[in-house]
């Protein structure tokens, strides 16, 4: 291993390290105090790699604040700290009979990718994990399960979100159709003071007309007290997916051998998943732009703004080998994959789009847990030239610029938190 990499390692276990409440793993020091669902799974992929015990606690605290219905929680609070919003008196989680008796949290999902990580560990230790499973296995059931009967009506293999946090991608430009159809009356948009632009800069953050927006759906829910059916009824925003589709197929898939690696029966975890991949290819797979796309179930259309999400069905294993190489393609044609103009891989929005910004969080920068999500793709399909790129330029950016959160695709510039924990827990992944 080469001496950079070394001194990259200790620098990534100690941005872990520093994070490490003693129960869970904040994914950046002041901006994200609380602990964060989907961070807490790639946190413990990367502990896997060298701190097996540390992987095993992040995943248990998180499902120690799972609600009675299965619903996993985006966001645990540690009510020591004040300075977040929305903030545990403005999810009101406690009005919804399902939400935890002990444990304050928000009234939202992240992407299920906690049997992935399950897994990883279980490769990693082998029968030594064998007690932390048979803890965890019931609970990623009942995540998953909820996530089928509540969040899938009609029984079609996809899943609804209904804010667009629930895609882990807060500001992506494949919410903008749906957010400029709401129009909020000054009476409608809630009372609340944000937390965030204080402490960075506020031109990288969310605009204040999506936060209304956030917000003004939080209420909504808490108004109806969680209750999924009535929140069916009335969400303005209820869309299909890919990113949170994909991910929950590759965990069914990894739940169903973890299920095998117990002795407990795969069956029902395998068929869903295949109806899942069946229904992604059938429904939301853009043939013309060699692409996924989110499915709008108010306005019952498919959302035509191209992301990097789009080209996440490859880590899941759901195209085909034709399909895969016009999704190579276009990821090339469609500004993503700009290596060849001298661009940083992979942009989380189209470089070329009209919503493009390189500098707001989902709307342009580069994450790591995107790029991640797309190297391990590449490597499932064989693409060894792509992912041995995606894998050197990531290094690289780390390297260069820091554990920023995200980071600008023209200039590589890090943006947001500084210390960020997933940044690290993926680079540890890569570099192990
Ligand atoms: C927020 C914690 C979270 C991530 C999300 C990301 C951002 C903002 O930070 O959300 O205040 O929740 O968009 O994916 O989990 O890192």
């Amino acid at each position: 291993m080469e001496h950079l990499d070394r001194i990259l390692i200790r620098q990534a276990k100690m941005v872990l390290e520093f994070n490490w409440t003693g129960e869970y793993t904040r994914p950046g020091p002041r901006l994200y105090p609380h602990q964060w669902s989907w961070d807490s799974a790639l946190i413990s992929i990367g502990y896997s790699r060298y701190a097996p015990e540390r992987a095993a606690q992040e995943l248990l605290h998180l499902f120690r604040s799972q609600w009675k219905n299965g619903l996993l929680p985006h966001v645990v609070f540690d009510p020591g700290f004040s300075e977040y919003f929305p903030g545990i008196g403005f999810w009101d989680a406690h009005l919804s009979p399902d939400s935890p008796d002990d444990h304050q949290t928000s009234g939202v999902v992240q992407p299920p990718v906690h049997a992935t990580a399950a897994l990883e560990l279980y490769r990693r230790l082998g029968e030594d994990a064998r007690p932390f499973l048979t803890e965890l296995f019931p609970k990623l059931a009942a995540w998953h399960d909820y996530l089928y009967r509540e969040r899938d009506p009609e029984g079609e293999g996809l899943v609804y979100i209904r804010h667009p946090w629930e895609s882990g991608m807060d500001n992506s430009p494949i919410w903008d159709p749906i957010l400029l159809g709401m129009q909020l009356s000054p009476e409608e948009i809630p009372a609340y003071q944000r937390a965030d632009t204080h402490i960075v800069d506020p031109e990288d953050r969310p605009e204040m007309s999506a936060y209304d927006r956030y917000a003004y759906l939080i209420r909504l829910f808490a108004g109806y007290g969680y209750d999924e059916a009535e929140i069916r009824n009335s969400s303005p925003f209820l869309v299909q997916n890919v990113l949170f589709n994909a991910l929950l197929c590759r965990a069914e898939r990894d739940l169903a051998e973890l299920a095998r690696a117990l002795g407990e029966d795969p069956t029902r975890f395998e068929i869903r998943a295949a109806k899942t991949a069946r229904a992604m290819n059938g429904k939301l797979w853009d043939e013309k732009h060699g692409t996924y796309l989110d499915y709008d179930l108010r306005s019952g259309t498919l959302i035509r703004v191209y992301a990097a999400s789009g080209y996440l069905p490859l880590f899941a294993g759901i195209p085909d080998g034709n399909q895969a190489q016009s999704m190579l393609r276009s990821m090339e044609h469609h500004g993503f994959y700009p290596a060849k103009s001298g661009g940083i891989c992979a942009p989380s929005y189209d470089m070329y789009g009209y919503g493009f910004s390189p500098v707001q969080y989902w709307r342009g920068p580069v994450w790591i847990n995107i790029n991640w999500f797309l190297l391990r793709g590449f490597e499932r399909y064989g693409f060894t030239e792509q992912a041995d790129h995606l894998r050197a330029t990531t290094i690289r950016l780390v390297r260069d610029r820091g554990f920023y959160e995200y980071f600008n695709p023209l200039t590589g510039r890090g943006h947001g938190s500084d210390f960020f924990s997933w940044t690290a827990a993926l680079l540890l992944d890569v570099l192990l």
